[in-house]
């Protein structure tokens, strides 16, 4: 039989069975089955319409995103009193000035609303935040929400939800939300690294917690989270770890982590869900954009994942030097997932680096992102970036296959993008998406 199109051949000429792609047809293949698959966002800062004010969406909210925030700094002689004193819509100006007028919109933050701007057949000149701003004054939220994740290509997004934030419980003790496209996650930042500042609002919940978590304070926690659990029905719980994190040690956060928290996981279900190497706050002056990055000690993960083997951990590291020990203790411990390029991990050039060394390293085992979207539109660039990445690191990796010998059909390719964007993560949470 002659080899045509049809009926592709492999390098030695020999005619591929007609499921089997040539080296030329992988690229294409390849990212059409990541544009046309939906995924699955697992972590967001992002509220369904229950939540009301504290879903951030359109051109002022996206114009201050902290990202933003911290690049206008470098960039305007406006010092961050002066800019803390101004109207959201007086900073969204002002960064717009500075960054898409007086200079060209070339980082990865700036080029996002640009892409958005485009996503909407909106402007993109210096003259666009006006007719962007009557827009979306225009939106009503759940449409904008469906359009916004077909868009972007994604069928669900989880939430950061904290049982600690007083606007928050106002929603969960009134009902809670369902909507089908927004996750709840447990968030226990203010519980496992502010014990001493919140222990109190457990105690006016009605829960039996002392200052140093002593006695009947494991159990009074372990009953706080069942309950958040009954009430929210989260996918997984979560903590965002500094870089002087460690386990086991003498502080509260080990304390109540390995003591509470794990094993009410564990009781429950869920997975624990690990980010490790946040800085925080090294300059205060810049708020949320004063946050940094360092170099944790990653033994703890080790610690904990060989001291809590029934327990399964979702972990994704914010130092570039942390990728690679992350990538080998997941060769060790199947209790260990990693997931997404975090923070200032999330640029396509340090992304590619982390998906071709995960994929090397742990082959389809691992969710290669996440967008951490703030901002609802925000998930329409960076998931547009994430697709492009990807599509060069996938196809690569598939024409090395096919270079040294393998069949790779559009079915592997597609079981494939399935584990790393949707069932890994659904099998590790349990979430049924049908
Ligand atoms: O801890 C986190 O979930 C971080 O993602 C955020 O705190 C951070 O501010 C952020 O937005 C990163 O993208
Ligand atoms: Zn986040």
């Amino acid at each position: 039989m002659e080899a045509t199109s049809a009926n592709p051949s492999d390098l030695n000429g020999k005619v591929l069975p007609a499921e089997l792609l040539s080296g030329n047809q992988i690229r294409s293949a390849v990212e059409e089955i990541l544009s046309s698959t939906p995924f699955i966002d697992i972590h967001t800062h992002l509220f369904s319409p229950a939540f009301g004010k504290l879903g951030l969406w359109g051109i002022d909210e996206l114009l201050t995103y902290h990202y933003l925030e911290a690049e206008f700094f470098r960039s305007s002689n406006t010092p961050p009193e002066q800019y803390w004193r101004l109207t959201k819509r007086e900073r969204a100006d002002a960064i717009w000035r500075a960054l898409f007028v007086e200079n060209s919109p070339i980082s990865e933050a700036t080029r996002g609303i640009i892409a958005v701007l485009q996503e909407f057949d909106l402007p993109t000149d210096v003259s666009a935040l006006e007719e962007a701003r009557i827009f979306f004054r225009t939106q009503s939220i759940e449409e904008h929400i469906g359009r916004v994740f077909q868009m972007a290509g994604v069928s669900s997004v989880v939430m950061t939800n904290d049982p600690l934030d007083a606007e928050e419980q106002r929603v969960w003790m009134n009902g809670g939300q369902d909507h089908r496209q927004f996750h709840p996650v447990l968030r226990l930042d203010r519980i496992l690294l502010g014990w001493p500042g919140h222990w109190q609002r457990l105690v006016s919940q009605g829960y039996a917690v002392d200052e140093k978590a002593s006695g009947k304070s494991i159990a009074g926690v372990r009953r706080f989270l069942a309950d958040w659990h009954a009430r929210m029905r989260p996918l997984y719980m979560a903590v965002s770890l500094t870089d002087t994190f460690f386990y086991p040690d003498e502080s509260l956060t080990s304390k109540i982590l390995g003591e509470a928290v794990l094993p009410s996981c564990l009781e429950l279900g869920l997975p624990m869900s690990l980010m490790i190497g946040v800085r925080p706050q090294v300059n205060p002056a810049l708020r949320l954009a004063g946050d940094a990055v360092g170099r944790a000690d990653l033994r703890a993960l080790e610690n904990l994942c060989r001291s809590f083997p029934e327990n399964r951990f979702l972990v994704s590291v914010l130092s570039r030097e942390n990728q690679h020990e992350l990538c080998v203790y997941a060769r060790k411990f199947n209790n260990l997932m990693p997931f997404g390029c975090w923070w200032f991990m999330n640029n396509p050039s340090i992304v590619e680096e982390i998906t071709r060394e995960r994929i090397e390293l742990l082959g389809t085992s691992f969710i290669p992102q996440h967008s951490d979207a703030r901002v609802l539109e925000q998930v329409i660039y960076k998931w547009r970036n994430t697709r492009r990445t990807l599509a060069l690191v996938l196809s690569n990796a598939y024409k090395l296959i096919h270079d040294d010998g393998g069949g790779v059909s559009r079915r592997d390719i597609q079981r494939d993008v399935n584990r790393l964007f949707r069932s890994n993560f659904e099998n590790w949470t349990g979430l049924r998406t049908g």
